[in-house]
């Protein structure tokens, strides 16, 4: 089965932007209409729907970002009468406050119907076995892989995160045939897998890796095929657009876009331009039918290009290249996301913390770990053991509830750490793509 809905991802170029421009313009009248927040924001662009003349015209409308989400914390931004939403997501935010997604039915049936094309590309099918061995819960990536996975028909294997052997005998016992998750904790899986004795290529049926959430690379697409005989994919999203959904086909060459749902621009993170085919840049989503926090040209802060040329799969879609880098400094560790304004923000809870802070990232085999070097108050200072074991603690709590992910804390004297004239340079990034 080469595609799960052939017509709409078939659909000739033309007749694709036609519909494009078709549900732009619905959406935007739409949210003229009921947003405050859109009218507002149109209203201060000067631009109407009426202005909305071709698909071009989109360049009129003004751009979202992810402070708009925190602006409009929690859900002023919710455009449906709120017992229409069926579920919330919330993922981390710039300082304090995260991010909130909300979903209708028509939402959740959207991103289940994109993830379910995406599969298929990756030569998923009916008979296929989907461990899903991304967080489940507040992160997107477990519950968006298992709607997609069932959509389409596999069998899903919740298995969420962690309790790596377990994840082998799963793989073994139930004869998982594709699973869904971080690069860099499959890596890790095809470790724990060599010390069990078990050979991934031999002994099981494990075919396909859908990895996403965080950066990597071709020769990590490499060392995989020859390590476990797995041939993985590229999976691409983020919360605001619904969560990950976006992969490469079979030609492992670039993410499909389905245009039906998303309308993608490159912009010039500088000047806000527009850029074209080859050309790299911000990537900036429209998402065309979604219902309860629609997102118009949002500026994701990923950095890539749009795909010269069409894809020999058939499918029209545009494709993206792998993620270069942000143009914001968000980081990226063990597929969540963290900005360092959030770590500081963290940190100033802790009262006997100054906001003199460190954040050192290293890897250690395929997973990353992140260590927070943060100078204590001068009246802080103690020489109880035990109080700075506490404290510490106490500190590696606090990060850990607000940002999702562990950090080890060093406590650190007072005038310790540098100082920075200019753009503080608080972020040692050890880790090689
Ligand atoms: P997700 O569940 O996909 O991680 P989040 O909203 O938590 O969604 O994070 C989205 C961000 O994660 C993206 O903007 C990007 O920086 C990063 N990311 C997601 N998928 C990939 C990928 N395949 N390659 C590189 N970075 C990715
Ligand atoms: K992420
Ligand atoms: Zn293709």
């Amino acid at each position: 089965m080469p595609y799960y809905n052939e017509k709409i991802e078939t659909l000739p170029k033309t007749e694709l932007e036609k519909l494009q421009y078709q549900e732009l313009k619905v959406l935007v009248e739409r949210l003229y209409a009921s947003s405050a927040f859109y009218h507002d924001k149109m209203k201060t662009a000067g631009v109407l729907p009426s202005d909305i003349k071709s698909l071009a015209d989109i360049a009129k409308l003004p751009t979202m970002k992810k402070t708009d989400l925190r602006d409009n914390y929690p859900d002023k931004l919710v455009c449906c009468p709120k017992e229409e939403l069926v579920r919330y997501h919330v993922s981390s935010g710039t300082t304090g406050k995260p991010t909130v997604v909300a979903y209708t039915k028509n939402d959740v049936e959207l991103w289940a119907e994109a993830v379910a094309r995406s599969l298929v590309s990756c030569g998923l099918g009916r008979g296929d076995v989907l461990q899903v061995a991304y967080g489940y819960g507040l992160f997107t990536g477990g519950l968006g892989l298992h709607y997609g996975g069932e959509k389409l028909g596999a069998t899903v294997i919740p298995a969420s995160t962690g309790n790596s052997e377990r994840q082998i005998e799963l793989i073994q016992d139930l004869e998982t045939t594709a699973i869904a998750c971080t690069p860099s904790y499959f890596i890790h899986l095809i470790d724990v897998a060599k010390k069990m004795g078990v050979d991934i290529a031999k002994e099981t049926k494990l075919r396909t890796a859908i990895l996403g959430a965080e950066p990597w690379s071709e020769s990590m697409r490499q060392y995989i095929h020859e390590q476990s005989g797995v041939t993985a994919h590229n999976i691409f999203g983020t919360s605001e657009i619904s969560g990950p959904m976006f992969t490469d086909c079979g030609e492992l060459n670039g993410m499909h876009i389905c245009g039906d749902i998303a309308y993608t621009e490159i912009l010039d993170p500088e000047t806000g331009e527009s850029l074209p085919a080859g050309e790299k840049g911000e990537l900036t989503m429209t998402i065309l039918k979604k219902e309860a926090i629609p997102m118009i040209r949002y500026r994701i802060g990923d950095i890539t290009s749009i795909l010269e040329g069409d894809c020999p799969c058939g499918r029209t879609s545009p494709r993206i290249d792998r993620l270069q880098g942000r143009v914001d400094d968000m980081l990226v560790i063990r597929g969540i996301n963290v900005f360092p304004s959030a770590v500081e923000h963290a940190l100033l809870r802790v009262p006997e913390l100054t906001s003199h802070f460190m954040l050192e990232i290293t890897r250690t085999g395929p997973l990353d770990d992140m260590q927070v070097k943060v100078e204590l108050k001068p009246d802080a200072m103690t020489d109880s053991i035990n109080g700075l074991i506490g404290l510490q603690s106490r500190v590696e709590r606090t990060l850990r509830d607000a940002l999702n992910v562990s950090a080890k804390v060093e406590l650190c004297p007072p005038n310790s750490l540098p100082r920075f004239e200019g753009k503080a340079k608080r972020v040692i990034d050890h880790r090689v793509f």
